[in-house]
């Protein structure tokens, strides 16, 4: 399963279209993929050609879920892959050559500093659970889904979405990943639980960093909402438009590729909340993950 992420990466290196991107860094890209995952096994699509910091991505994924949009919340949490955006601002703003560092720290002790300069504008969280109508009027998103889930399960309609056409311009980066749509199979009666599939659509693709989180925080939210409407998890389906590799992380493609993919690990739940709103990162037991040595690379702003 983990060759369909390694044909892609594959594909980028061979034959990318070439082209400067908007954070100036240049890219190989290719348009219009897609990845099924199976997880009606327990199976976890964490990537194992190199170490993936699945507990980062899912704990990103529990912040999304919180409606929350400012990095203080991640910081506290030990998550940092959000600050580079806040912190060019800030350097660009003031001319302040704060290093990383600093700049977290100073956010975490100073609530103000971290109002004024933490927020990321209206992104994911903002629109998944407050989703603000013309009449001012907020809309929960993900409540809603999970409510027709659990009453009209052979729905069409059950989808979120990020990208607020009016809200754009506030947000410190355009939603990548944006429709998340469920679909219940095994309405038909018989002894086994339906199954629950979510499709991602995910228009702009970051292969080497960005896309082994949201592979694995997509099938967590799978696994979590599956759990909350008694249903087994079933397909993990994205769908990519623009999928790129970042010149910057040529290398690392090719040791991916010429790493041995190993099997993927398994999720368990260990407890069922309330609602989607109680997990943490403790409820997600991850066994047999064995993957090869994490790589490091380098994130465009
Ligand atoms: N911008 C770009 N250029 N790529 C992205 O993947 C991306 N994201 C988010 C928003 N803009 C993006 C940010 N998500 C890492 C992972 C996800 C990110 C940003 C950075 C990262 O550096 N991962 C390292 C280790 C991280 C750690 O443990 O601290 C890694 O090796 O995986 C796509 O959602």
């Amino acid at each position: 399963p983990e060759y369909q992420y390694l044909d892609i990466v594959e594909h980028l290196l061979e034959k990318g279209d070439r082209r400067l991107d908007r954070t100036g860094v240049g890219t190989f890209s290719m348009f219009g993929v897609m990845m099924r995952f199976d997880l009606s096994d327990g199976t976890f699509p964490v990537y194992t050609t190199k170490r993936v910091f699945w507990k980062t991505a899912v704990k990103e994924m529990l912040w999304f879920l919180t409606g929350q949009t400012n990095i203080q919340s991640l910081l506290r949490d030990n998550v940092r892959i959000w600050t580079d955006w806040p912190l060019d601002k800030y350097r660009k703003a003031t001319g302040e050559q704060i290093s990383q560092e600093a700049f977290e720290a100073r956010i975490l002790a100073d609530d103000d500093f971290a109002q004024a300069w933490g927020d990321l504008g209206p992104v994911y969280g903002k629109q998944w659970r407050r989703w603000r109508d013309a009449d001012g009027k907020e809309h929960d998103q993900v409540a809603a889904v999970i409510e027709t889930l659990k009453t009209n399960p052979s729905s069409r309609r059950m989808v979120f979405h990020a990208w607020n056409v009016a809200e754009l311009d506030q947000m410190a980066l355009h939603p990548c990943h944006m429709t998340y749509q469920f679909h219940v199979s095994g309405l038909g009666g018989g002894q086994e639980k339906p199954k629950l599939s979510l499709l991602v659509g995910q228009r702009s693709n970051d292969i080497g960093l960005g896309n082994p989180f949201n592979i694995c925080q997509q099938a967590a939210l799978l696994a979590m909402v599956a759990q909350q409407v008694d249903m087994t998890p079933g397909e993990l389906i994205w769908a990519g438009g623009d999928v790129h590799l970042y010149s910057n992380h040529v290398e690392m493609a090719r040791e991916l590729v010429r790493r041995e993919p190993r099997p993927f690990p398994k999720l368990r739940l260990l407890r069922k909340p309330d609602s989607i709103d109680g997990y943490r990162i403790e409820d997600f037991e991850v066994t047999g993950y064995d993957p090869h040595p994490a790589i490091a690379a380098p994130v465009a702003v």
